[in-house]
């Protein structure tokens, strides 16, 4: 059994990550959606809204799992019996980033591959980032998000300015 974890922050998930699970679920025989448990930053969404965001866009995807946690990846691959992490790969901005982590992890659990998928066209825009940008703004989201998120987003900045 070829098991895979995605790990991310996911604030919130757009239809860039959606694409590379989507495809890693073609890859491999389970992916686990890994999100991480940050207490250093402020996210929009808590870990928990944010796994439960994750479960409902991928409700249709029979062998995707989704799961928060803390720590560091290379632990939570090694927990979930994964041999390799899935990454998505935008830009040259992300690649050197993207190469540290996947050397670092090599060397702390060598065990554990990096698997980089390359993003679509469409999406190679897209980071969660300009999503909450636009958002905070009013801009139109419905390019970036699945409706429902969208909706959770607009609540969340509706409940700040209020
Ligand atoms: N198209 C394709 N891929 C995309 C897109 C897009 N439009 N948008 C995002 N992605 C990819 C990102 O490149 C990334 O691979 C993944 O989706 C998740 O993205 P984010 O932004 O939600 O999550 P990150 O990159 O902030 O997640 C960072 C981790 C949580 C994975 C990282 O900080 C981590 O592993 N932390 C735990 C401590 C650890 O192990 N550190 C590493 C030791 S060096």
């Amino acid at each position: 059994m070829k098991t895979a974890v995605y790990p991310g922050t996911f604030d919130p998930v757009t239809y860039g990550h959606l694409d590379v699970i989507l495809r890693a679920s073609k890859l491999f025989d389970c992916v686990i959606v890994g999100v991480l448990h940050n207490s250093s930053k402020s996210p929009l969404f808590s870990v928990e809204e944010r796994v439960n965001i994750l479960k409902k866009a991928t409700q249709d995807i029979p062998n995707v799992e989704v799961r928060s946690f803390s720590g560091l990846a290379v632990d939570f691959a090694k927990e979930c019996q994964a041999h390799t992490i899935v990454r998505g790969l935008r830009a040259i901005t992300d690649f050197e980033y993207e190469l540290q982590m996947a050397q670092t992890n090599r060397v702390l659990e060598p065990e554990v591959d990096t698997t980089f998928l390359i993003t679509s066209l469409e999406y190679a825009y897209l980071s969660s980032t300009v999503v909450k940008e636009v958002a905070a703004f009013g801009g139109d989201i419905h390019k970036f998000v699945p409706d429902f998120v969208e909706k959770e987003i607009r609540a969340k900045y509706a409940a700040r300015n209020s």
